[in-house]
This record gives structure tokens, sequence and C-alpha cells, in this order.
């Protein structure tokens, strides 16, 4: 059930937060078996002891961090570390409440304090905590804690999203380890800007230059610490020169009684994600759109809570996508996402963004067990909340579909002249009307267009259009509005755009460098088509004002 909730910690005068975000220590465990780091129990000494470790960004997702090819692929246990000092009165005042809460972790997590067994949990992109005050509120001053998370993220059958590894043994292309969904990790989310430093010392003198990923909206403000801790030099923006009075310089080792002396530079930006998250929301704004879904897992709570300020309505999806195969509608699968849905409902219930709960994306919904399964998700996300209606989004024939019976509202994802009958937009009219009208025709229930768009590289045009070009785009979208606007189909009853952003993904021959079926390009420039999109959105407020 939902008791006991799991409210964002807010601060307040009576809650104080800790970011644990930031560099952690991260050690990928590559064995065969992927389990020594169990073997050897590396939760029980600092992870640097147990072997080499790097430095890994929280939150970010390690298979894009590395320039190593093997962590890009990796699939198995992965570890991380950090250091925490706790101020003493988390640690000296046995009515306060401590805390752990990882905001997500993807996608089995176990978490160890000191190296106790705190806090297990399963399924990506959703926060777990547990209550850690009986492990910090003991003996003389434990305020230091060593906090090590092991996370799997090898897709099964049972998880959310599903995968199968497959050993790709052709031994003339030698070994492959893959799975079917590539796996991203992250500790919560958004993600931080990555930040890159370039210190140059002249005797007493640092010059330094920040470069900030991906935007550079916030102010930034720097501080130069000696060993001690020390501020001995400020300064803001990014970049400047720092003076430091009476400097020590560093020496190697065994040259000086005195260890190598390190000053440490502090730059603290308003970071993690808020530039591009506020940056999407202009964007939304200026699209005149007022709806998303969150394609294909439940999004950072940072970004329902502008939801509800931006009056941007939400279908919150869970991680349900690629229930492909019939071996993944099983009951460890059916309990699982049953969890899941009690972990999504909970954390988002009281965001009134939210209208609509949608259980998967794409599940094979022709599957006589697909039909049960979906019809007893559904039933229990309705039970966790009989406000809202339940969802889940097809790609079905109505014919072959047997899960819109337990669906409120039937969300329909389509490509005409896109996956099939390339280049035949004057078809799109047809099918969408076939489409439309054999559903409502079978379930008078209301529909949603819930996905429908072409790959799009910005810059290339062509015309009479072709696929892939800018041009090709906006006429695809065009002859879908034209099929959309038809006023005897009152039951239509929403729109949305395959994709607002184009995003990285697993390499295929259908995705050039990532989707890009966005309407902007990853960097946030518009194509074409946005500018169509704009003009329709518009004009649609203007008419329902
Ligand atoms: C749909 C999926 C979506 C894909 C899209 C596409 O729901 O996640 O990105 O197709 O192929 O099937 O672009």
């Amino acid at each position: 059930g939902l008791q006991g909730g799991m409210l964002y910690p807010q601060e307040s005068p009576s809650r104080e937060c800790k970011e644990l975000d930031g560099l952690w220590s991260f050690r990928a465990d590559f064995s065969d078996n992927r389990r020594r780091g169990f073997e050897e129990q590396w939760y029980r000494r600092p992870l640097w002891e147990s072997g080499p470790t790097v430095d890994m960004p929280v939150p970010s997702s390690f298979n894009d961090i590395s320039q190593d090819w093997r962590l890009r692929h990796f699939v198995g246990w992965v570890w991380y570390e950090r250091e925490v000092i706790l101020p003493e009165r988390w640690t000296q005042d046995l009515r306060t409440r401590v805390v752990l809460r990882i905001g997500s972790a993807h996608s089995y997590a176990i978490v160890w304090v000191n190296g106790v067994d705190t806090l297990e949990h399963e399924g990506g992109y959703l926060p777990f905590e547990a209550d850690i005050s009986n492990l910090v509120q003991v003996g003389p001053l434990p305020s230091r804690l060593r906090i090590t998370i092991a996370i799997n993220n090898t897709l099964t059958p049972t998880t959310l999203p599903p995968g199968t590894i497959q050993y790709l043994t052709d031994t003339s292309n030698g070994l492959y380890f893959c799975t079917r969904h590539p796996p991203p990790t992250s500790m919560t989310s958004p993600s931080p800007p990555a930040w890159s430093k370039t210190v140059v010392r002249a005797s007493g003198l640092v010059n330094y230059q920040i470069s900030v990923k991906g935007s550079n909206l916030f102010k930034l403000e720097v501080r130069l610490l000696d060993a001690e801790n020390k501020v001995v030099a400020n300064g803001t923006g990014t970049q400047g020169q720092l003076k430091v009075p009476g400097v020590s310089l560093w020496w190697p080792y065994l040259m000086h009684e005195r260890p190598a002396y390190l000053y440490s530079l502090e730059i603290r930006g308003k970071g993690f994600d808020w530039p591009l998250l506020v940056k999407d929301f202009n964007l939304l704004r200026w699209l005149g759109a007022n709806a998303f879904r969150t394609s294909h897992y439940p999004y950072a709570e940072e970004v329902m809570q502008m939801c509800d300020r931006y009056g941007i309505v939400v279908i919150d999806e869970c991680p349900g996508v690629g229930l492909a195969l019939p071996q993944f509608f099983n009951n460890v699968s059916l309990h699982h996402h049953m969890q899941v849905m009690e972990e999504v409902v909970r954390r988002d219930k009281n965001h009134p963004a939210v209208v609509m709960w949608s259980v998967a994306n794409e599940p094979a919904s022709h599957l006589e067990s697909a039909g049960y399964y979906l019809k007893m998700v559904i039933a229990h996300t309705k039970s966790l909340d009989p406000s809202r209606p339940v969802t889940f989004v097809s790609n079905s024939n109505y014919a072959a579909d047997k899960g819109a019976p337990y669906v409120d509202v039937i969300c329909l994802n389509s490509y005409y002249s896109w996956y099939h009958d390339y280049g035949h937009l004057e078809l799109i009219q047809l099918q969408l009307a076939t489409q439309f009208e054999n559903w409502y025709k079978k379930y008078q229930k209301p529909i949603i267009q819930s996905e429908y768009g072409a790959e799009t590289i910005a810059g290339f045009h062509q015309d009479p259009p072709l696929m892939f070009t800018e041009e090709y785009q906006k006429s695809l979208l065009e002859q879908y509005h034209l099929g959309l606007d038809q006023k005897r189909r009152k039951y239509v009853v929403g729109e949305l755009i395959w994709n607002f952003a184009d995003f990285m993904t697993e390499q295929s021959p259908t995705r050039v460098l990532g989707n890009k079926k966005g309407i902007f390009t990853r960097q946030r420039q518009p194509k074409s088509a946005a500018f169509l999109l704009r003009e329709r959105y518009w004009k649609i407020a203007n008419e329902t004002r």
C-alpha cells in the first residue's frame, strides 16, 4: 500500500538536507562472474583498498562519462563510494531522524553505511530511503560516514524495463556482451553540468578558467582554500586571477620534510541541471505546448515541481518499456511492476500536474498473457489512486490488442510514412482515419495520439521532401495534423509529438547518432518543424480561450 508516503526532502526550519551529489569513487566489477566485490566484501573497507578506483560524478550515467569502451557497454555490478561528514547536531541529538535517500539508481542497488548493510532496492528512476539514525547516533562522534552503493544495471525478463543478455559467440566476430536496452545509471537526475577546470599557477597568482558544459546561465563563485581549508582568495565568474599572499609552493615528495602542499579551488554554481530544465520549460512555453508524457520512466521530482508551477499537464509513465517478448509477462514481473506503480504513485500523487498514470509503453499487447498482465497492473494502479485515469501506450492493432478493455483513455503510437510506406505522405490521412475509427468503434473511449514523428537531421534540406530532411518532418506533421483536426472525431482528445528534442540511443541502422525525431536538436535549437508546431499550438490555445 501507500502508507508512509515518501515526500521530496524539502528544506524547512525542522529539516536540513545534505546533498550527496558530486564526485564519488567508482569501480566496475570486471571479474567474469561480476561478483568479486561481494566475494571480497568491498563494502567493508574504503573502496580504494580493494583496488583502483576512478572518479564518477553523481548524478550521471557512468556509461557516458568514461572514454573506456568497456565501461560504455558494461553490464553487471558497479561500486560507488563516498565519505560524508554529518553535522554534530544530527548525531548528538537523539531526537533527530537521519534519513539516507537515493533519488534513483538503475536498476538494483544495495547500500552500506560504514560497512553495514542498510538498504536494498529494485528498479531505477525512483527514490528509496532508510532511517539511519541508529547507525549514526552511536559511539563517540561517529559523524564520518562511508556510504557504499553497489548497483547492478543488468536487465532481466523481470526488471523494468526488461531485457535479456545475449552472448554473441560468432567467433569470426569475436565475443560480445550486450542487452536489449542500454541501461542508464543515475543516482539522482537530472545530471549536473560537467565542470572542467584549468589551473595555472605562477608564484602566488592563480589564473583560472572554468568551462561549464551546456550553459552558463548561472553565476559562479570561486574560492581558493589552503591545506587547512582556510579561504585565501575569492573570485567570481568563469575566469579570473586569484592572488595568494605568502604562497606555499608544491614540492615533490621526499625533497622536503613537509608533504606536497595543496590548495583546493572550490567552484560553486547554481548547478545540477536547472539551466537545462528551465531552458526546456521556456521552450515549452515558446511552443505553446501544455502537456507531455514522461516517456519511458518517471522524471526527476524537480521536473514534476516545475510542471506544477508552469501548468504543464503530465501523463506519468513508469519504466514499463520494452515489454516486447512473451517471457516478460510472468508473475514475478507482474509483482515487481505493481510494486513500481506503488512507488510511482506514492512519489507523484500530490502533483496537481499529473492527470493520468501510464503503466507501459508499447508492450506486446496482442498476447493473451499481456492482456491479463495489463489488466492486473491497471487494476492495481486504480486501487492505489482511484482519482486518476490509467492508461498504457499501445502500438498494437485495434483488433489484436488485449489491454485496451482496461484503460480509461486509449493512447496510440503510430509512424505512418516513417517505419513503413516510406515517403508516402499522401497515405497518412487515410491511415490515421482508419486507425481512429477502428479503435473508437470497438471501445468508445477517448483517444490520444501519443507518438508520431520523423527522424530529422537539422540542416538537411530537400524539396520535394525526402526522409531525414527538415521538409519531410514538416510535411509529415502537416499530414498528421489534418487527420487530427477532423471535427467529426471529437473523441480524439490529445496529441503528443515524438519528440521534444533529439536524444542519445544505442547505435543501430535506424539511429544517426541517437534518435533524431526531436523538433529541437539535443542542443535545444529549433528545426523547421518547431515553428510549425508553435503556430499550431498557439492557434489552438487562442481558439480554446
Ligand atoms: C516508439 C517508442 C519510442 C521510440 C520511437 C522511435 O515508444 O521510445 O523512440 O518509437 O522509434 O516505438 O523513434
